[in-house]
């Protein structure tokens, strides 16, 4: 009897269940009740780093009596500065080793050989041409103006020579070549002295040769300058005519 019992309870139970949802696709039941919580998990893991965040306000200043720090690097160099007041004049050095006379240097003789053969070519080329003429050790040459006796000085003396001033026949000779090609007469370098009718050059010393023509000098004293002729003949002359320039180098 007791085994019948269980039976019934069993099929009460199956109809109280089963009975509601007959033809239906699903059989919703009763909700459950709800379980008891579960116990806590493990700690999840560490997330990602955040973003840089923005730099912290300046520290407080520290106390007044804290340690130098090391110091800077060098700065840039700054613009060079005026320059200074010379020095004092130094004593004065041991003479050097005496050198050896150019004389006796074969490299010195060469170039000074080469040198006066080259001038030597320069003045046979301008002697050619006529644009000097040589005597001795001298060089006459003409600009081809005629101007007063002042004007002719200063012009040879700018130009680094100076006035004719014949003090031998060949020097004179030369000259009246000159003279004659232009066929104009030309002033000397020589002046009537303080005494009339005594000549001197230009430095004040005495002429030591003359080549005047007939009858001169006559001007005693009103004739200061010497003018050659186209013969090569000296006249005493006022120094205000217009006479060829000739200079000496
Ligand atoms: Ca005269």
């Amino acid at each position: 009897m007791g085994w019948l019992c269980q039976l019934l309870q069993v099929v009460a139970v199956v109809t109280v269940f089963c009975l509601p949802c007959l033809g239906e696709d699903r059989c919703a039941g009763t909700p459950g009740i709800p379980g008891t919580p579960g116990a806590n998990g493990l700690p999840g893991r560490d997330g990602r780093d955040g973003m840089k965040g923005n730099p912290g306000p300046p520290g407080p200043t520290g106390p007044p009596n804290g340690l130098p720090g090391a110091p800077g690097r060098d700065g840039l160099p700054g613009p060079e500065g005026q320059r200074g007041e010379p020095g004092e004049k130094g004593e004065k050095g041991e003479p050097g080793p005496e050198g050896r006379p150019a004389s006796f240097d074969p490299e010195v003789q060469k170039v000074l050989r080469s040198l006066v053969q080259r001038i030597m070519r320069l003045e046979g080329v301008l002697a050619l041409k006529g644009v000097i003429n040589k005597a001795g050790d001298k060089i006459f040459a003409t600009n081809a103006k005629e101007v007063n006796f002042e004007t002719t000085v200063q012009t040879c003396q700018h130009f680094g020579g100076s006035i004719a001033q014949p003090m031998n026949e060949e020097e004179n000779k030369a000259i009246l070549e000159i003279v004659k090609e232009k066929n104009r007469y030309a002033y000397l370098g020589i002046n009537e002295s303080p005494l009339p009718g005594e000549f001197q050059y230009l430095d004040g010393t005495p002429v030591n040769y003359t080549n005047w023509r007939q009858y001169e000098p006559n001007g005693n004293g009103a004739e200061n300058c010497v003018e050659m002729f186209t013969d090569g003949g000296w006249n005493d002359k006022k120094c205000n005519q217009y006479r060829l320039t000739i200079c000496e180098f």
